[in-house]
């Protein structure tokens, strides 16, 4: 479908209290992607960590140009810092946008694979719920909630996607261009729900790719419970609310594919 891949990768990664896997996530990624798209910038999105995550951030950027910092005066959530980073990105010229976490739950080796699958989609998913993905080091509750997230998401929007609620996917430009964030108003996990849902249903192509997620490396989870009951009431007000996504266009399908091709297994 799109035969060259856009040179420009921004990496947008939000971060609260992350000071110990910064530094290293930050090195990690530059050097998979200093490989395969040297044409990249790293931007870190801060609401003001108390631990000086943002200062960390600032001493990063000022030792390597390919390094950003978005700084926000509070936290207001995933959702928020994510649209003010892609907006930054989207200023600066970004082909490809790439939305990951800062505790190494997103092993920064699979950007590779996921940016090849950007050649063939508009949107590309790290997803834990087709063959070949998975989640490592996850208790029994934390595996039902996501699972049963995804297939709840999944059955009341009728989208076939295995993985609705991951947080590591690679937009290409036009689709975040086609986005209206004003009238996104997700702050958790409803927030990659929502922007997935809005994708498809305006007809971008979405790809599946495996990924197996691990445990956060260091810090602390900023998972509440408010955060998945955002996600369940927020789902169907996607489909049936006040601001439901545009209108199908003429070119518009919920077809998607993974790599592997279909029949990838559930966990
Ligand atoms: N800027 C910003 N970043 C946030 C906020 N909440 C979470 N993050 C970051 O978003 C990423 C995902 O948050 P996590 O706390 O890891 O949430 P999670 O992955 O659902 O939970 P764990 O698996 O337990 O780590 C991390 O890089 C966080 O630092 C926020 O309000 N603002
Ligand atoms: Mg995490």
């Amino acid at each position: 479908m799109h035969p060259d891949l856009p040179r420009s990768v921004w990496v947008v990664v939000p971060t609260y209290n992350e000071r110990e896997n910064l530094a290293s996530l930050v090195s990690a990624v530059r050097s998979v992607l200093d490989e395969s798209a040297p044409d990249h910038t790293i931007l870190v999105v801060d609401d003001s960590s108390p631990d000086g995550t943002g200062e960390l951030a600032e001493e990063l950027a000022a030792a390597d140009t390919h390094v950003k910092v978005l700084h926000r005066s509070e936290k207001q959530g995933l959702g928020p810092a994510y649209i003010a980073g892609f907006r930054r990105a989207l200023d600066g010229g970004a082909g490809l946008i790439v939305e990951m976490d800062a505790d190494f739950s997103h092993d920064p080796s699979y950007l590779a694979s996921m940016l090849e699958a950007a050649r063939d989609a508009d949107l590309v998913l790290g997803s834990r719920y087709v063959k070949g993905g998975g989640v490592r080091n996850w208790g029994i509750v934390r595996r039902f909630v996501s699972r049963g997230g995804c297939l709840y998401a999944q059955a009341v929007l009728g989208a076939p996607i295995r993985d609705l609620t991951g947080g590591f996917k690679c937009f290409r430009r036009e689709v975040l261009e086609a986005i209206d964030f004003a009238h996104v108003r997700a702050q958790g996990y409803a927030f990659q729900v929502e922007l997935t849902y809005r994708a498809l249903q305006m007809g971008f192509r979405v790809v599946e790719v495996p990924i197996v997620f691990t445990e956060r490396r260091a810090g602390h989870s900023k998972m509440s419970r408010r955060i998945v009951l955002e996600a369940a009431w927020m789902v169907p007000s996607l489909r049936y609310g006040k601001h439901p996504p545009q209108a199908p266009g003429p070119a518009a399908r919920l077809e998607t594919d993974t790599v592997e091709g279909p029949g990838g297994g559930h966990l």
